[in-house]
């Protein structure tokens, strides 16, 4: 005879485990791209493949808007983008690839430009190499089921360090930069500078309403004018892997605007207060 303790046990090892479905109805996807062309298309296959996969669907939100933001590419990234079968899709397809064209203004701008005109209940940006993979995705939507705003980090809860796959004089120039970003500005975020973020709707509209840095130190404006803002922020420890081709390069008026924009975040939000 079966008992039902017997049962149970075959019943819970022959069905397959149910993920939680996301508490979100949807996410828009904000990938900044600067003549990506190189690196643009086995991203974005990355990005698919990993989106089509059996079982990750329903542990996301049910509509989906990838956003390729190009700021005046001079190679082929946007046609490349729209020669893809996602974007070919109709308007209201659960998964969709769209493209959004903004003057040149760098990452920054990019990044600004697709975070104000998503329309998903939570919008994520993340670099359009992939280098954070996308089955990190989950562990940013869960943090921001309790939190407006989610930051990747790349420091693991062992202390280990991702950043560890940058090239020597990469890993230098952070360490220096989260010296002066960290006392004057960022506060205890350890790792300002992951190119992975998520944020509820109207903590975007807001964060990215009033960004007006546009260089590489625009990360730590959004830590810092969330922080005014008094949202609610998580930390959210991800793997990453540097990729080649960055397009960064070390110049000294890149780090006179650094170093500028720096400077100016905490005086030109000093007016900045959440409520209450
Ligand atoms: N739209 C836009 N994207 C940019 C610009 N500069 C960098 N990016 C994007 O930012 C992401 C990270 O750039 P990457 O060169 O890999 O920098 P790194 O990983 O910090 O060395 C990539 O998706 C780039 O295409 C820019 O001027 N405009
Ligand atoms: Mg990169």
């Amino acid at each position: 005879m079966t008992t039902p303790s017997d049962s149970t046990p075959l019943l819970a090892s022959t069905s397959p485990p149910i993920a939680p479905a996301s508490a979100f109805a949807s996410l828009t996807l904000v990938l900044p791209a600067y003549n990506e062309a190189a690196r643009i298309g086995p991203a974005l296959d990355e990005l698919f493949a990993w989106l089509g996969a059996p079982g990750v669907a329903a542990t996301l939100p049910p509509r989906i808007r990838a956003l390729v933001v190009d700021d005046g590419s001079t190679d082929a990234t946007a046609h490349l983008v729209l020669d893809r079968p996602e974007a070919a899709v109709p308007e209201d397809a659960p998964i969709r690839l769209e493209l959004l064209r903004v003057p040149h203004g760098g990452k920054g701008a990019a990044v600004r430009a697709g975070m104000l005109a998503g329309d998903g209940d939570v919008i994520v940006f993340t670099d359009a190499d992939m280098a954070t993979p996308p089955d990190q995705l989950p562990k940013l939507l869960a943090a921001l089921e309790a939190a407006d705003v989610a930051l990747g980090s790349r420091i693991q809860p062992d202390g280990s360090d991702m950043r560890a796959t940058q090239p020597a004089y990469r890993r230098l120039l952070g360490k220096v930069f989260h010296a002066l970003a960290s006392v004057w500005v960022a506060g205890p975020v350890q790792d300002t500078q992951c190119g992975f973020k998520g944020y509820r709707q109207a903590a975007a509209r807001e964060v990215f309403g009033r960004q007006v840095v546009t260089s590489i130190v625009f990360d730590v404006e959004l830590i810092y004018l969330a922080r005014q803002l008094g949202y609610r922020t998580a930390i959210v420890p991800i793997t990453w892997a540097d990729r080649r081709g960055s397009r960064m390069r070390p110049r000294v008026g890149l780090a006179l605007r650094v170093a500028w924009d720096l400077f100016r975040i905490p005086l030109v939000h000093r007016r900045v207060r959440g409520p209450g």
